[in-house]
């Protein structure tokens, strides 16, 4: 049996869970909030990781590659390998040029922080030029990919939304007002596994937010 581990207010976290429901996988969750992770299992302490009867394994993106790997059966990426390589080449895109730039206006956003003026314009210029470069790539039609679900949609499904509420709060605008993200995040939505992973969601963000703060 495996446990992923971490929080459901995560992205990170909620790409794997939504993986492993989707491929219709059995698994449970360990609630383990960051600053209280098994460092053991995420020597840098990042949640998600998974436990396998095997052992540990950190980083959502090689967990994704095990789920596909060790249960084949409901694949989230195709079995064409350049078929595959668009997939992850949007998920790579997704993480790597949308949500960790975005990252840097999380304090702002969500957290009752402040951005620097000079940061806030640097990720605003990042995040118009990766934004139109994933809009060259993505497909929406109906899934980001193209036609079928695959896992560029579990990451599209978590981090987009985060992209366009941090873009709206720090910048007053949603950075990806121009693509056809809320028509396509509405149809996801319609997914049982996506209702639940968004379910979780909202109550361990509500849980998060009235832990005490850490001295
Ligand atoms: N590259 C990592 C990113 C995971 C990540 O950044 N998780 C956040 C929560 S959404 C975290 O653990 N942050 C705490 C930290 O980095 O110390 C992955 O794909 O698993």
């Amino acid at each position: 049996m495996l446990t992923l581990c971490g929080f459901s207010a995560s992205n990170y976290y909620n790409k794997v869970k939504l993986a492993l429901l989707e491929k219709g996988v059995p698994f449970t969750e360990e609630l383990a909030w960051v600053g209280e992770t098994d460092r053991s299992a995420s020597p840098l302490g990042k949640v998600p990781y998974l436990r396998t009867p095997q052992g540990p394994l950190c980083e959502s993106a090689v967990m994704a590659d095990y789920l596909e790997a060790a249960y084949p059966a409901q694949p989230l990426v195709p079995a064409d390998p350049f078929a595959a390589a668009k997939v992850r080449e949007l998920v790579t895109f997704l993480e790597l040029h949308l949500e960790l730039v975005a990252r840097n206006l999380y304090p702002q956003a969500f957290f009752g922080g402040s951005v620097s003026e000079s940061a806030r314009e640097k990720v605003g210029r990042q995040l118009e030029k990766n934004i139109a470069a994933f809009a060259q790539l993505a497909r929406f039609s109906p899934f980001v990919a193209g036609n079928s679900f695959t896992l560029a949609d579990c990451a599209a499904i978590v981090h987009l939304p985060l992209v366009s509420s941090a873009t709206k709060i720090v910048y007053g605008r949603d950075f990806l007002a121009d693509l056809p993200v809320r028509d396509y995040l509405a149809r996801m939505g319609e997914r049982p596994h996506v209702q639940r992973v968004n379910a979780d969601r909202k109550t361990n963000t509500a849980e998060m937010l009235s832990r005490p703060p850490k001295h």
